[in-house]
């Protein structure tokens, strides 16, 4: 799993405020907006207990405090246990917390210890980012992109394929791609023939995955692949109404899926 750096999250406030502003001008809706349309939940001010993990690659710089600045962001009521780990979890029951989030390498999680719920980001990542792009008050037909099919992807696409949308993918595993076109019944995208598209969703972990020839005035590039899918460029050439952001956006579809 492409892991986040300090550098990633570096002022995650200003990197949050910029991307709420772009899914309003996208949309019509701010990122709360978009969660309580997806999940159909709201806020009872839930207590937040955010738990620092050690394993694998250890604590990432910037990651924990991110989630503290980001849940304060959506208006939960949060704080950052002392301790690491299992020490860290029973710290943050113990101080009232009523939803867990902690990540080790694999999997970042939310699990809301009132009714049970559980929350993985990557699904709850690809169908946020799928959502917002899905809600383009510009797009011009209900045909959209897809690159990168993998954790975040895949999901993603379905989200697209379920609320009918005409999907067309690419991922540089032709494998995964072939599988993903059977199970979710999109179509593989050629770029040798390519066809310009409003609404494009890219999570890959490399930059520069989405070309020229696919790019439409005023298209909406929502991409929580890092680094950035587009060039600084093309994004003006275009006019590209780019939806990016490193974690804040994944966190609160996360925090709203199990209200
Ligand atoms: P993954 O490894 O499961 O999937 C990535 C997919 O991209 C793979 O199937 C791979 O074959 C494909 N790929 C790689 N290079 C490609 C290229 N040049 N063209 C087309 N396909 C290509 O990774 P996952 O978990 O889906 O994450 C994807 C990206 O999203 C990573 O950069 C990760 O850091 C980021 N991410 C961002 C979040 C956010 O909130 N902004 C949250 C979770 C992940
Ligand atoms: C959730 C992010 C989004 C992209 N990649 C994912 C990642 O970097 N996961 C690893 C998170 C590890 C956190 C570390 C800590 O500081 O608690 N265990
Ligand atoms: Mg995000």
């Amino acid at each position: 799993m492409a892991l986040l750096t300090p550098d990633d999250l570096i002022n995650i406030n200003k990197q949050l405020q910029e991307a709420d502003s772009a899914v309003r001008r996208v949309t019509g809706l701010d990122i709360k907006g978009i969660c309580k349309a997806l999940y159909g939940t709201s806020q009872s001010s839930e207590k937040v207990g955010i738990v620092p993990v050690t394993s694998g690659n250890g604590i990432i710089g910037n990651f924990s405090a991110s989630l503290h600045a980001i849940t304060q962001y959506f208006g939960f009521d949060s704080f950052v246990t002392d301790s690491p780990d299992v020490s860290g979890y029973y710290e943050a029951v113990r101080n009232g917390a009523e939803i867990i989030l902690m990540a080790d390498d694999h999997t970042f999680l939310a699990h809301n210890l009132n009714n049970g719920k559980i929350a993985n980001n990557q699904p709850c990542t690809g169908m946020i980012y799928a959502e917002i792009a899905s809600r383009h008050q510009k797009a011009d037909s209900k045909d959209v992109l897809v690159i990168g099919l993998g954790k975040v992807g895949f999901p993603g696409a379905a989200h697209f394929v379920h609320k009918g949308f005409r999907v067309y993918g690419y991922d540089a595993d032709e494998t995964l791609l072939k599988r993903t076109v059977s199970n979710l019944g999109i179509i593989p995208f050629d770029f040798e023939t390519p066809k310009k598209f409003s609404i494009i969703f890219e999570a890959t972990p490399c930059a520069n995955t989405v070309p020229e020839a696919v790019l439409s005035e005023n298209c909406v590039l929502s991409t929580p692949g890092i680094p950035c899918a587009i060039s600084e460029e093309l994004q003006k050439k275009y006019n590209v109404q780019l939806v990016t952001e490193p974690l804040g956006i994944g966190t609160a579809s996360m925090l709203y899926s199990v209200l």
